[in-house]
């Protein structure tokens, strides 16, 4: 199903999805210490860690690493003002990006001068913080053992 957010104002999370042909509303909150952005949930990590470490806590979490899916997402994930892994790896084919659901990348939001790496030594996508003002410059190519913070999500569906 596709989940699309109903503008209701204040903060009430309500989501339709077409289901069997009949469009259902459903009110949606999110688990407490997570936070809701359209359809989905986002958590922010309480440490650092190497990025498959962060997704595998993701999963464990019923989560996977953050799937930026539009330019509202991205500018969205800035706010929460931390370097941090993203779901995006080019592991398998060098410069061949896809994000943790398999889906391939379609809309970037790399820092000017990134992805920067052709040797292969570098496989995994993380967003700078202090990027609130370049929101869509954000990402940059790192080595999947560095450690950062990450961001988990789950949408609702
Ligand atoms: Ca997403
Ligand atoms: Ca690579």
């Amino acid at each position: 199903p596709t989940c699309v957010q109903l503008l209701l104002g204040d903060s009430t999370a309500a989501c339709t999805h077409n289901s069997l042909n009949k469009l259902q509303l459903t009110a949606k909150t999110c688990t407490e210490g997570w936070q809701r952005f359209g359809c989905s949930c986002y958590y922010i990590s309480t440490e650092v860690n190497t990025w498959d470490y962060a997704r595998q806590d993701c999963l464990n979490r019923g989560a996977d690493l953050v799937i930026v899916n539009s330019e509202d997402e991205q500018v969205f994930l800035t706010t929460f003002d931390r370097w941090i892994w993203i779901g995006l790896t080019d592991r398998g084919t060098q410069g061949t990006w896809k994000w943790v659901d398999g889906t391939p990348l379609t809309k970037a939001f790399w820092w000017w001068s990134e992805p920067d790496s052709a040797t292969g030594e570098k496989d995994c996508a993380m967003m700078y913080g202090g990027v609130q003002n370049i929101p869509l410059h954000a990402w940059n190519y790192f080595r999947c053992d560095k450690k950062l913070e990450w961001i988990c999500e789950v949408f609702f569906s």
